[in-house]
């Protein structure tokens, strides 16, 4: 046995050719204590049971306008619009997402730093933490496609390498989030339980995952079996507001047919004791653009 051939052991097995039994998850929800940041004890102590918190009010409106204005402007740069970290809608062409905007905005640069944001990661996660996705969602009206039921930490685990659901994702909401405007929706507490999904991951999986998922979807049964045990709750809310979730949270958003598009700013930060290994269910990493293998910590 060579130190080459020592991986990190795969407590959450997915993307198998048959159907798995959902797996209870070993890792706690939230590693650190309410003395170490912004969250209060009862807000912490509600989201190591429910996998998520809504903080009302996270920006304030001029902060909302300076963000939509800039998410106007990288959506209507030509060069940002042909670059591969930009995903469009496959019906319409309209610009869906736009990956690692914290190395392409000065803006979102400085929010993923800003105490509002980053001392709420670490304190979640116990550690240090770095970006490990960040993107904007467009979400146009009329045509804005949604995302089927998934656990992000499926994905992160299966295709970047991500050994445990030690990362915390928040959306900051730039439009109002309305019940029918593709809010996202969220099965409270299921992030205590991994759902394998069944199907080997494609090579490039990426560059169709990013429009519409096929492979890592959990399956009707599984995702009946959630509902049936945590509910469903939907995340809304006026712009400026954020949601931070677990990365193993079931969740998922209907398509947006009203006028009102919905747009966020999504961070996802992982501990610097959780960085990515090989992936344990793909042929291949993921770009850095949407995983980043740069692991130093954030700091301000
Ligand atoms: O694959 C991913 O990393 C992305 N996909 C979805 C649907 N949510 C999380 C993440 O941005
Ligand atoms: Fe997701």
């Amino acid at each position: 046995m060579t130190l080459t051939d020592v991986r990190t052991p795969d407590r959450y097995l997915t993307r198998t050719a048959t159907p798995g039994r959902p797996i209870e998850r070993t890792d706690p929800t939230v590693w650190g204590e309410h003395a170490d940041g912004p969250i209060d004890a009862a807000t912490l102590a509600a989201h190591e049971v429910r996998g998520y918190s809504v903080f009302d009010n996270l920006l304030s409106a001029a902060e909302v306008e300076t963000f939509r204005a800039e998410l106007d402007r990288l959506a209507g740069d030509e060069a940002v619009r042909a670059d591969e970290r930009t995903i469009v809608e496959r019906s319409s062409a309209e610009v869906r997402s736009i990956f690692e905007v914290h190395r392409t905005s000065g803006l979102i640069a400085e929010l993923v730093r800003d105490p509002r944001v980053l001392d709420r990661a670490r304190q979640v996660l116990g550690s240090e933490v770095y970006v490990h996705q960040s993107r904007v969602n467009y979400m146009p009206g009329f045509k804005g496609k949604g995302f089927y039921w998934h656990s992000d930490f499926e994905t992160w685990h299966a295709e970047d390498g991500m050994p445990a659901p030690r990362a915390v994702s928040m959306s900051i909401a730039l439009t109002d989030n309305h019940p029918f405007n593709g809010g996202l929706m969220v099965m409270p507490g299921s992030q205590r339980v991994f759902v394998p999904c069944v199907g080997e991951t494609p090579a490039d999986h990426y560059k169709a995952s990013l429009t519409e998922q096929e492979i890592g979807v959990p399956s009707h049964a599984h995702i009946s079996l959630l509902a049936a045990e945590h509910g469903i709750e939907q995340f809304t809310g006026p712009a400026g507001s954020a949601l931070l979730f677990d990365a193993n949270i079931m969740h998922g958003s209907g398509n947006n047919i009203t006028p009102f598009p919905r747009s966020n700013i999504f961070i996802v930060f992982n501990s610097v004791a959780n960085t990515l290994v090989e992936p344990f269910a793909a042929p291949a990493p993921r770009p850095g653009f949407i995983a980043s293998r740069s692991f130093a910590p954030l700091m301000r």
